[in-house]
């Protein structure tokens, strides 16, 4: 008897790079994902191959110390998802042999290495008859932690998304505890993905960019902690300490009582005056991170406002603003993604941004249904057929559908 499991990528819609910083992110999963087509086997090995040549055949033991395979190697993932149940205390006596195929373009920010991820855990947990007992938030965290083995000091957006994916809908996914609320997309709006054609893979150099900004950020934090009065409870000034007195201690880096959080910094009433504050003491580089995180998690509630009124013109808008922060303060995008940015917005998106990591991979510009073609011929002719020398393909520029989450059966 043979099963399939099925996790989809996803498009992020608003809220780069706030994940791991504990605040809230706005994805769709999208209607391409990875499949395993696998049978049980009742030892306790993966055995796995796929069509595609980059993607060597591999077998592995499940049983701890589970060991990775070297950088770069794809079986990694699998090895991840695998080790994450092991070390949650899931029995995998019974093993999987099969085929891994997908649609996702890969090292594209559309997470196909979380839904490899997602989907090795459903067929593992399948092949072993305990589906049941995991919840999707339980495994979404797990798999998360998981896929850390790998490498990149990632937020839990991807795996949260892939798992709680729902046709038609937006998903507002919130951390510390994990919380995802599906948001109605309105029907008339289409999500088009493209391809800055630059692999951007998390596994290999653009792991190290990543994993920087995730330390610049924790920095940043350490060093606004002593001049932001929301340390003391959001919105109020530490009490008994005064301005100077608080300045100094952050010049000399001591932190405030309370640890501050970046979700305190986004409820700060006075959060221009924090900033100002703490330019006098942050490195212009850490400031710049630390305005880009705290902007777009406020960009996230407003975009989700505009969504729920309907009001698709200014969900646009915060995208632009979203990609402008990324591109300035968090430095993240490329020469490619800015001009396909511009392009689509030229064709008449009523919004664009880089999606996912950046340092490559995709856009995703929001058109009113009739805008879809006009923007995506445009990017054909004005950024694609100078580079291909022809149309993209179907793996490079697409529409996304907001679609649902993982599955095996
Ligand atoms: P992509 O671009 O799909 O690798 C990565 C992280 C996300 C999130 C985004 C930036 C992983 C698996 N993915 O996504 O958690 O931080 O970057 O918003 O770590």
């Amino acid at each position: 008897m043979s099963w399939r499991a099925v996790a989809p990528g996803r498009v992020n819609l608003i809220g780069e790079h706030t994940d791991y910083n504990g605040l809230p992110v706005l994805p769709i999963a999208i209607d391409r994902a990875i499949r395993i087509d696998f049978r049980v086997v009742g030892e306790a090995t993966v055995r796995l191959d796929s069509p595609m040549a980059r993607f060597a055949p591999f077998a592995f033991q499940l049983r701890r110390p589970l060991e990775a395979a070297d950088q770069g190697d794809w079986s990694n993932y699998v090895r991840a998802a695998a080790r994450g149940l092991l070390e949650h205390g899931v029995e995998l006596r019974c093993g999987i042999e099969g085929t891994v195929t997908g649609d996702v373009p890969i090292a594209a920010g559309l997470a196909s290495s979380s839904a490899l991820v997602v989907a090795s855990a459903l067929a593992l947990l399948k092949a072993n008859g305990v589906v049941e007992t995991i919840s999707r938030i339980e495994l979404a965290e797990l798999m998360a932690r998981a896929e850390r083995f790998v490498g990149l000091r990632g937020g839990g957006m991807d795996q949260a998304a892939c798992l709680h994916g729902i046709a038609g809908h937006a998903l507002r996914i919130e951390f510390e505890p994990l919380r995802v609320t599906p948001v109605a997309v309105p029907r008339r709006w289409r999500w088009v993905v493209a391809s800055s054609l630059v692999h951007a893979e998390k596994s290999a150099g653009a792991r190290e960019l990543y994993n920087a900004r995730a330390r610049q950020c924790r920095e940043a934090l350490e060093g606004v902690a002593g001049v932001a009065s929301v340390g003391a409870g959001a919105g109020r000034r530490a009490e008994g300490v005064p301005d100077d007195r608080r300045e100094e201690r952050a010049a000399r880096g001591v932190a405030a009582t309370k640890r501050l959080s970046y979700r305190d910094l986004v409820a700060e009433p006075d959060l221009d005056g924090v900033l100002r504050r703490a330019g006098r003491f942050l490195a212009p580089g850490l400031l710049r991170r630390l305005r880009h995180v705290v902007m777009e998690g406020r960009r996230v509630a407003l975009a989700e406002e505009a969504v729920r009124n309907g009001d698709m013109g200014r969900f646009g808008k915060l995208m632009v603003r979203s990609h402008q922060s990324l591109r300035d303060d968090y430095e993240v995008s490329t020469t490619e993604l800015d001009e396909m940015v511009e392009v689509a917005l030229d064709a008449g998106a009523a919004g664009a941004r880089l999606t996912g990591a950046g340092f490559g991979g995709c856009v995703v510009a929001l058109c009113e249904e009739r805008a879809a073609a006009p923007v995506m011929d445009a990017l054909a002719g004005r950024f694609y057929a100078p580079r291909l020398g022809g149309p993209p393909g179907r793996d490079v520029m697409f529409t996304a559908r907001a679609s649902g989450g993982g599955r095996v059966g």
